[in-house]
C-alpha cells in the first residue's frame, strides 16, 4: 500500500489544530495530530517543507522504519517541533493499517487489557465555593476523578482558571496575556481547596492538581507534605523537570504521588525520572511524543519502574489524538488514568468520532484505524487565528515559570 499524497489542514473551529492527512493507492487514508499550543506553524511547516516530500512512494504500512528514518534520518533530533510532526506521520500511519486491516487501533497494540478508560476532567472556579460546585457538576456525571483548581486570593489572574468560571481555554487568541503569580499565596491557599474538597466529597473521589511548573523543588515538596492529610490522586508539574535530580529532593520529603511529563517529547527526557523511580505517573501524550510508535517504548521503560501512563489530554489536541490517546491506554498493561478537557461543540463537528464517555470512563469505540474524520469542508470555515498560552510573572514583574 503506497503513500500517493500526504497534505496538512490547518483549522480553527474555536482553537486552532494542525491535522495530517495520509492518503494511499487504495484509497485508504489515515488522520495524524500535529497541533503544539501557540506554535501550530512551526510543526505545519516542518510536515509540508521538509517531512512530506520524502513520505511519497513508500510503503505505509513499513510503520517502524518510516518513524527510524524521519528520527534518525533528520539528524536533528528531538525537540517539541520535530516530536510532534514525526507523531502526526506515525499517528496517521497506524490509523491507515487499522483500517485497512478492518480493526480498530487497540487491537493492533495487543489488544484490550481493560474494559474502559478511566478519565479524570477539570474543576475550576473564582473561589473555593465555585471550584468545589464544578466537582460536585462532574461527580453528578459519573466522574470518579476530578482536577480542582481555584483562583488564588489576592492575584489577578490564574493560567488554569477562566474568568467565565465554567472551563478554561490554555490559549488565547491575539498576542499573549499575562497572568500574575506569588509563590507565597498559592501554597497558602491551595490545602485550603482540597480540606474544603474532602469535607464535602469524602475520601472516595480521586482528587488531582496542576501545579503548572511554578514551584522549586523545596516548595514542591512542602506542598506535597502539606496536601498528604487530603490523599490527591496526583499533584501534576510540581516543579519544572529539565533538571530531573531536582525530584529527588521533593520525593524525600512527601508520599504525595508525581505526575510529570506534558512538555517532554521523548524516552531520554525522563529517563532519570523513570529509573530512579521519582515520579508515580507519566504525562507524555501520543501526540507530542513521536506518536504510538515512540510512546510504547516510553510507557515499556515506565512499567519496570512501576510508573504508570496518565496522559495529557487538553483541548489543544485535537480528537485525533483524543482518539489515539484512548487506543492507547486501552491496550497497555501499565495504565493509570487520562486527562479528558472536553472539546467545543464546533471542534467535535469538525472532528465526527466515534469515542464515548460513560460512568468515569471513556472507550475509543470499534471502529477500523483511529475512528475519527475531519470534515474538510467544515474545516475551511475556520481559517487559523494567531493565538497564544499567557505568560506568567511574579508581583514585581520578573518572568515566571507558567
Ligand atoms: O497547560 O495543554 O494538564 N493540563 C495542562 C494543560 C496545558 C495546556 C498547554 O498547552 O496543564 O492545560
Ligand atoms: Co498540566
Amino acid at each position: 500500500m503506497k503513500i500517493t499524497n500526504a497534505r496538512v489542514i490547518v483549522c480553527s473551529p474555536d482553537r486552532n489544530f494542525v491535522t495530517l492527512k495520509i492518503e494511499t493507492d487504495e484509497g485508504v487514508y489515515g488522520l495524524g495530530d500535529g497541533t503544539l499550543n501557540g506554535r501550530e506553524l512551526a510543526v505545519a511547516s516542518y510536515l509540508s517543507d521538509h517531512v512530506l516530500p520524502c513520505l511519497i512512494g513508500r510503503d505505509a504500512f513499513m510503520i517502524e522504519d518510516i518513524w527510524q528514518y524521519l528520527y534518525r534520518g533528520a539528524y536533528w533530533r528531538r525537540g517539541p517541533v520535530t516530536m510532534a510532526a514525526i507523531g502526526a506521520v506515525d499517528m496517521a500511519l497506524w490509523d491507515i493499517k487499522g483500517k485497512a486491516l478492518n480493526t480498530p487501533v487497540y487491537n493492533l497494540l495487543g489488544g484490550k487489557s481493560r474494559t474502559g478508560v478511566m478519565v479524570y476532567t477539570h474543576a475550576n472556579g473564582r473561589d473555593v465555593e465555585e471550584t468545589s460546585d464544578e466537582v460536585a457538576r462532574y461527580v453528578e456525571q459519573g466522574y470518579l476523578a476530578v482536577r480542582a483548581q481555584s483562583a488564588i486570593p489576592g492575584l489577578a489572574s490564574t493560567y488554569g482558571v477562566a474568568k467565565s468560571g465554567m472551563s478554561y481555554e490554555p490559549a488565547e487568541r491575539g498576542l499573549p496575556s499575562e497572568s500574575e503569580w506569588s509563590t507565597t499565596k498559592y501554597l497558602l491557599h491551595v490545602p485550603v481547596l482540597f480540606e474544603q474538597l474532602r469535607l464535602r466529597f469524602g475520601n472516595e473521589l480521586h482528587l488531582l492538581h496542576d501545579c503548572h511548573h511554578r514551584l522549586t523543588p523545596i516548595e514542591a515538596a512542602r506542598l506535597g507534605k502539606s496536601v498528604e492529610p487530603y490523599s490527591l490522586f496526583w499533584l501534576e508539574d510540581p516543579t519544572p523537570a529539565e533538571l530531573q535530580a531536582s525530584l529527588r529532593l521533593m520525593r524525600q520529603h512527601t508520599t504525595t504521588p508525581i505526575a510529570i511529563g506534558e512538555v517532554f517529547n521523548s524516552i531520554w527526557d525522563v529517563q532519570q525520572l523513570i529509573t530512579e523511580q521519582l515520579i508515580d505517573y507519566l504525562r507524555m501524550t501520543v501526540a507530542h511524543s513521536g506518536g504510538l510508535t515512540h510512546l510504547r517504548r516510553v510507557a515499556d521503560l515506565a512499567a519496570l519502574y512501576q510508573v504508570q501512563m496518565g496522559s495529557h489530554g487538553p483541548t489543544d489536541l485535537s480528537p485525533v489524538s483524543m482518539a489515539a490517546a484512548l487506543h492507547f491506554d486501552l491496550s497497555i498493561p501499565n495504565f493509570g488514568i487520562q486527562e479528558y478537557m472536553h472539546h467545543s461543540s464546533t471542534t467535535n463537528e469538525v472532528f465526527p468520532h466515534g469515542y464515548s464517555y460513560h460512568a468515569g470512563y471513556m472507550h475509543p469505540g470499534d471502529a477500523p484505524g483511529l475512528g475519527v474524520d475531519i470534515d474538510e469542508k467544515l474545516a475551511a470555515k475556520f481559517p487559523y487565528q494567531r493565538a497564544y498560552l499567557p505568560v506568567n510573572r511574579k508581583l514585581d514583574g520578573t518572568l515566571y515559570n507558567w
